[in-house]
């Protein structure tokens, strides 16, 4: 791998601010892998770790300011459950604040507009939000107290990406029954850490000059070193439709992605195309079906090429 690349990774990760509760993270991740792929015994399930959400690049230190990254979290929010209905388990790295699994059919104001009091003693869900309450709680308990559904939530960029590697790490010990799907929207660019201004930056001096840095390519060293046997899913989102299938395909190729799937923002719940090294699989949403959504059929798709990847890796 080229050694520019592995320095400013290295240095990404030395210079970012430590992880809060690190040792947490790796303990939850431990406690997963283990029950879902015990190393003995037959019943192992296949992991995928579903990212979901876009990072923010903070300002400063003690962050009042920071730059956001478009994405609601619908995709990974949706696709969690589809590959959950499929027989996976998944580990959801997820911005906070974003759309969560078996919670995407509740108003905003969830808390507010499904409840009612109806006595001083009684709280209770308001008939028109019942069926949506009852069946959000129930496969979202079932999910996590079945141990099929581990969340990790981030916020900044540096917390995203380290616990992504923490999460490579540790599931390359199931090889190719590991999946990554990564929806996330990760910034391109950031303000390195060392650089940035420690207290809130002031006004009074006029505009604002800052030189944000890029952000180093995680995807290669996700595929040639953290986990080499895993499968791996990333996403183009671009709101050109003329380059988008070509940056797609450049990323298939330079970060040696199994597939890559191209969405255009305007569309991207209707359609996406899986681009692969075997040609382009456009897949939609199924228009005749109320409620219906492009998660289901793009998770069906992804589900079969990892099975026929798994087949051919000969575990
Ligand atoms: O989160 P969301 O449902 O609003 O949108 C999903 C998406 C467009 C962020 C995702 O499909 C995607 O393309 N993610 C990668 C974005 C990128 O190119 O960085």
């Amino acid at each position: 791998m080229d050694s520019s690349l592995l320095s400013e990774i290295e240095s990404f990760f030395e210079s970012a601010p430590p992880l809060k509760d690190r040792a947490g993270i790796a303990d939850k991740l431990k406690e997963f892998i283990e029950l879902n792929s015990p190393p003995s015994g037959s019943s192992r399930r296949r992991i995928v770790c579903v990212t979901s959400g876009g990072t923010t690049v903070p300002l400063e230190q003690r962050c009042v300011r920071y730059i956001d990254n478009f994405s609601s979290g619908h995709r990974g929010a949706a696709s969690t459950e589809y590959f959950i209905k499929a027989g996976y388990a998944v580990i959801f790295l997820y911005r906070r604040g974003t759309y969560q699994p078996y919670c995407r059919s509740l108003p905003d104001n969830a808390f507010l507009e499904c409840f009612e009091v109806t006595d001083e003693s009684t709280v209770q869900v308001s008939e028109p939000h019942s069926e949506a309450v009852k069946s959000a709680i129930r496969d979202h308990h079932a999910a996590v107290a079945g141990g099929v559904l581990l969340k990790l939530p981030f916020t900044t960029i540096f917390e995203c990406l380290q616990m992504l590697q923490m999460i490579a790490v540790s599931i390359r010990i199931i090889g190719p029954n590991a999946m990554f799907y990564l929806a996330a929207a990760v910034s391109d660019f950031y303000v390195p850490w060392r650089s940035m201004a420690e207290h809130k930056i002031q006004s009074g001096s006029g505009p604002l000059d800052m030189r944000l840095v890029q952000v180093p390519k995680m995807l290669s060293v996700l595929r040639k070193e953290w986990a080499p046997m895993a499968f791996c899913i990333s996403f183009k989102l671009e709101t050109d439709s003329k380059i988008l299938l070509k940056k797609a395909d450049m990323a298939l190729k330079k970060y040696e992605m199994h597939a890559v799937v191209a969405n255009e923002l305007s569309t991207r719940k209707e359609e996406v195309v899986v681009v692969t090294n075997n040609g382009n699989i456009p897949v939609y949403r199924d228009k005749t079906q109320a409620g219906s959504d492009v998660e289901n059929p793009l998770i069906k798709l992804l589900v079969d090429r990892h099975s026929a990847y798994i087949k051919d890796s000969g575990t």
